[in-house]
């Protein structure tokens, strides 16, 4: 049901916009004027919650949650604002009514992909549910002119596009010039006493940058909250040096703002090696340094405000180590410029910081050589020295001559050339240190973090990542939403935990039928999109079979390559055998510089070519790589999966979240215990989710023993035959070269164990086919995934971080609908009081 009197008054506010914000007349606007247009009512209604939100945030003083992230992958704006504001229908028919159609509009949103993946995108779903718990937060972070490449396929290879996000306009963002920082970078440091004779140091950077505020509001659901996501813009301070042009140096002083800006240009690919690139930490030390400078602005803005008390005020939570340099960053500005003692500032600054781990690859823990650390930020240095000496004069009293224990905890690495270790900084600096799912966080304890756990163990806390059901589940699958609000009302995208009402109904043969009816549905929606993008039918009968995530070697893209290629030559084989048919997607973007990577991109594509064109196979296995992976386009692709695939070494993924959209969607499960799939295998009990796999334990005693990969090649022939395929040029025309890297690494030593844990692989792919055939029973077990996975709502995430580390509490907005409308005309119309649920 829409409502007649919000039609009409979205018809009339979005002709005002196209006209009076963008000078069209309708027959000559663009699609692009449409979005922009319908975008800027979208706005005006988020715009006034907003400045409800940080009026009533300013008057209570409220304790405030900041969420410092190199990365936020928010994905559309327009799409998620109408269903928070609880305008999609009548937006809908608004724009029906106008003559346009409101799907195509929304697809013209170029998204923000300013995150790599995961880590990024959790970023944006606890910003959702920060607003959607009205808690007072702001989130912090890097506006990159470029975001994450577009991914392009050519002849099966990646071929990386810039992203040019900001081409069109991005009416989603208010630029702040008013609010500027300045951020310094390399020169050196003087030591002298100021006016009371204490000792103090003053840095004289080489070089300063501005950074200009960008800021997007971010709304809750169906509520009077909209939070702030603030991002830097690096600009030159001035943007001519006049001195160099003056002197005749026009390009010289060209050359400096050039620099200046080079700082938030692109966003960084997280590299399978995170290399010491001297941009990366300058773009770090910009954000942050902003961030706090801001902070304390804000902080001061009260009025006789002592910086002595800024961790009452504030929590700041660093998403992983990118922002970690924020520990010495503050020490800096407390000490250096506001004249605190240090054993002041230490105390604040060691209770305003909690950090979030996301890794347990060593290879992935961020390091700077002293060096570039150093030349760089020449002030930061001595400010991490002392912490350290401190630090480690607190570790030799705790235990007196434990040198190697030192070494192993001090925030300077001295193996090989010496390094600053982020992962140390964050850990000393912070109150709470967590990971992100209960394995990660007790992996944590016993391997990279262990010294620490030791010194601290009340530092460490478990939270599990969540998603938002908003976006994932009430944006993505509106078929299934309206198919469960119809079965239990509409509280469950609030309050997840809803869904267990679903549970009785999962033997119901006619919700059931229901059930199957909105995946076939959707299954069918993305048969059409996998066709026009990736030029390959398939039947929304079979089994949807699906792996999206960045391509990893731990994540084993390529060990169900492995299992397609059994599964095809098992039909080969034995062609009466009883499977049903399958179709195997694959999606997901390879950093740049990451090979094996980009050869598995190459091998899903020749395999899908051979496999797709077989004719005695066809019908029965499909296989096909989705490509440019990201946010706007993994929405029909989570409603239409069967079976989600996270099958990542054990001890390897952190969490995953991806498995989480999967199952809130009905998706059933097959993976290892690794990350979260534990707990969801839990929640959805054991007999709904399809486990293989070595166990950590057992990959430790495996590799401790001695793990021998080619034994296992020579005694089981179908893992020998697939593996002779891939290096005989099966799917490569004859070339025995091309997949020839890969199969030295299976056989040689085999670093992520596809090979030990191939066996188990496909005997349990064997027993989800022979699942899906009974039609009943899986359908059963798909809606028991959506009953069961309450607690992966991000809201749970987030009440559990305002809980055990943040200590925040909610703060409700009260609003008055906007006096609709852009211009003055209709502000004149009487507001209509809107009602804040409790
Ligand atoms: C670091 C330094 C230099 C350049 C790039 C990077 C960099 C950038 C991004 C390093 C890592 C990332 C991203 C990591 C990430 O996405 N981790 C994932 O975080 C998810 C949310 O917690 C987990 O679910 C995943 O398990 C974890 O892999």
């Amino acid at each position: 049901m829409t409502d007649r009197a919000t039609v009409d008054t979205l018809k009339r506010e979005f002709q005002e916009a196209l006209f009076g914000a963008l000078g069209r007349f309708p027959a000559g606007a663009t699609r692009n004027d449409l979005y922009i247009s319908l975008s800027l009512v979208a706005r005006w209604r988020v715009m006034t919650r907003w400045v409800a939100t940080s009026e009533t945030y300013y008057e209570r003083a409220s304790r405030t949650v900041c969420y410092l992230s190199a990365e936020f992958l928010l994905g559309p704006h327009l799409g998620n604002n109408l269903l928070n504001l609880g305008l999609q229908e009548e937006a809908r028919q608004a724009m029906a009514e106008l003559g346009h159609d409101l799907d195509a509009i929304l697809d013209q949103e170029e998204e923000p992909g300013l995150g790599n993946g995961g880590l990024g995108r959790l970023a944006a779903c606890y910003m959702d549910s920060l607003a959607t718990l009205e808690i007072p937060s702001l989130g912090y972070g890097i506006r990159y002119e470029f975001g994450i490449f577009d991914q392009l396929i050519h002849d099966g290879w990646q071929v990386e596009k810039t992203d040019k996000w900001l081409a069109l306009g991005n009416p989603w963002e208010i630029p702040r010039p008013e609010i500027a920082m300045n951020v310094g970078f390399g020169g050196h440091t003087e030591a002298g006493t100021d006016e009371q004779g204490r000792y103090q140091v003053r840095w004289v950077p080489e070089r300063v940058v501005r950074g200009i505020a960008y800021d997007t509001p971010i709304c809750g659901y169906r509520n009077g909250t909209a939070n702030l996501l603030r991002l830097w813009k690096a600009e030159a301070v001035d943007s001519f040096d006049f001195t160099a042009f003056n002197q005749g140096d026009y390009w010289g002083a060209v050359d400096q703002k050039v620099d200046s800006e080079n700082i938030t240009k692109v966003l960084y690919p997280n590299d399978e090696l995170v290399k010491g690139r001297q941009l990366r930490l300058e773009q770090q030390h910009f954000f942050v340094s902003c961030s706090l400078q801001d902070m304390i602005r804000i902080f001061m803005q009260k009025g006789g405000a002592d910086l002595r008390h800024m961790h009452e005020k504030y929590a700041v939570q660093l998403n992983d180590t990118h922002p970690a340099l924020g520990v010495a960053e503050l020490m800096r500005l407390l000490v250096d410029v506001h004249g605190m003692g240090w054993e002041d500032a230490w105390e604040v600054t060691r209770n305003t910081f909690a950090y979030t781990n996301h890794t347990l690859l060593p290879e992935a823990l961020e390091k700077w050589p002293v060096e570039m650390f150093g030349a760089c930020l020449p002030r930061h240095l001595e400010i991490v020295y002392e912490i350290n000496r401190r630090f480690l004069d607190e570790v030799r009293g705790r235990y007196p001559g434990d040198g190697r224990r030192a070494a192993r905890l001090s925030l300077i690495d001295e193996t090989g050339g010496r390094s600053v270790r982020m992962a140390h900084l964050a850990s000393v600096g912070s109150r709470r240190i967590n990971g992100v799912a209960a394995l990660h966080t007790e992996l944590l304890k016993t391997s990279v973090l262990r010294d620490f756990h030791e010194l601290w163990p009340e530092k460490f806390v478990n939270v599990t990542n969540g998603v938002t059901p908003r976006r994932f589940l009430a944006l993505a699958n509106p078929r299934l939403a309206s198919l469960i609000t119809e079965a239990i009302g509409d509280a469950w995208p609030k309050d997840l935990e809803e869904l267990r009402r679903l549970e009785p109904l999962a033997g119901d043969a006619a919700f059931g039928e229901r059930w199957r009816k909105v995946k076939r549905d959707n299954k069918a929606d993305l048969a059409a999109i996998v066709e026009a993008r990736a030029g390959v039918v398939c039947d929304p009968d079979s089994l949807f079979d699906v792996q999206v995530k960045r391509i990893h070697e731990y994540k084993r893209q390529h060990l169900n390559v492995l299992h397609v290629i059994a599964l095809w030559q098992r039909f080969r084989r034995e062609p009466g055998v009883a499977a049903p048919p399958r179709t195997v997607l694959f999606g997901g973007k390879a950093a740049p510089g990451y090979r094996m990577a980009k050869l598995m991109i190459k091998l899903v594509h020749s395999v899908a070519e051979v496999v797709n064109a077989d004719p005695d196979t066809r019908d029965r296995l499909r296989v096909a790589f989705i490509p440019d992976y990201n946010v706007k386009n993994c929405m029909p692709i989570f409603p239409a999966a069967d079976l989600s695939e996270q099958i990542s070494t054990a001890g390897k993924e952190a969490s995953g979240t991806g498995n989480m959209k999967f199952a809130m969607n009905g998706a059933l499960t097959i993976g290892t215990l690794d990350g979260a799939n534990v707990e969801i295998r839990e929640a959805v009990g054991p007999e709904n989710f399809f486990l293989f796999g070595l166990t950590v334990q057992e990959i430790e005693r495996l590799s401790a023993d001695g793990y021998r990969p080619r034994d296992l090649y020579e005694t089981d022939p179908a893992l020998r035959d697939v593996l002779d395929a891939l290096a005989d040029g099966t799917f490569s025309l004859g070339d025995t070269s091309l997949f020839r890297p890969m199969v030295d690494s299976l056989l040689g030593d085999d670093p992520w164990m596809l090979l030990a844990d191939f066996r188990s692989y496909v005997d349990c792919q064997t027993e989800v086919g022979r699942a899906y055939l009974d039609r009943d029973h899986w359908t059963r077990l798909s809606i028991l995934n959506t009953a069961r996975i309450g607690r992966f709502s991000s809201d749970r995430s987030i009440a559990d971080y305002c809980r055990d580390i943040w200590r925040v509490e909610r703060v409700p907005i009260e609003v008055e609908e906007p006096s609709a409308g852009l211009s003055p005309r209709s502000t004149q119309r009487a507001p209509r009081p809107e009602r804040i649920p409790s």
